[in-house]
């Protein structure tokens, strides 16, 4: 009976503590900081999968709206559309998300990101056998042009307009 009521407390623990994700491995989240007025912008990360998933969702309590996007050559002018059906992850196969390309669009904020917050993002991922699961990771906010940041990217994501 004891042993029964420790194991499900270490469960728990283990729970708040990391919530380990079965499938999908993340690294370097992280969040462009934003500037004054600015409602929107992108979190990003490298997320591999070790079977077959999907990003189908994600949440934020910074954030009101949001959704998956890629950035997609329409006309010779870039775009971001959302991906309504979710940004497949292949088994093994790391998938970038970077300015520029796939990125998780955060809307209607709260209020400000700053350089240094850190910024829990929810991410749910759906399996093949169309089981969900749900994995917090905490991203820190960038500056604008911070390493790794606006230097890479084609196109200044925070201009854009939804
Ligand atoms: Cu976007």
């Amino acid at each position: 009976m004891k042993k029964v009521l420790i194991a499900s407390l270490l469960a728990l623990t283990a729970s708040a503590w990391a919530q380990a994700p079965a499938n999908v491995e993340v690294k370097d989240p992280w969040v462009r900081a934003t500037v004054a007025q600015q409602k929107a912008t992108g979190a990003f990360m490298q997320l591999t999968a070790k079977a077959d998933t999907r990003l189908v969702a994600v949440k934020s309590p910074v954030a009101g709206v949001v959704e998956v996007h890629e950035m997609a050559m329409e006309k010779d002018v870039m775009k971001m559309r959302a991906l309504t059906a979710g940004l497949s992850l292949p088994a093994g196969k790391p998938v970038e998300l970077k300015p520029g390309s796939y990125h998780v669009m955060l809307m209607d904020l709260k209020g400000p990101v700053k350089a240094g917050d850190v910024v829990p993002v929810t991410l749910v991922f759906e399996g093949q056998d169309g089981k969900r699961e749900t994995l917090e990771v905490k991203a820190t906010a960038r500056p604008l042009g911070g390493a790794g940041g606006a230097a890479s990217a084609p196109a200044d994501h925070g201009k854009h307009k939804h």
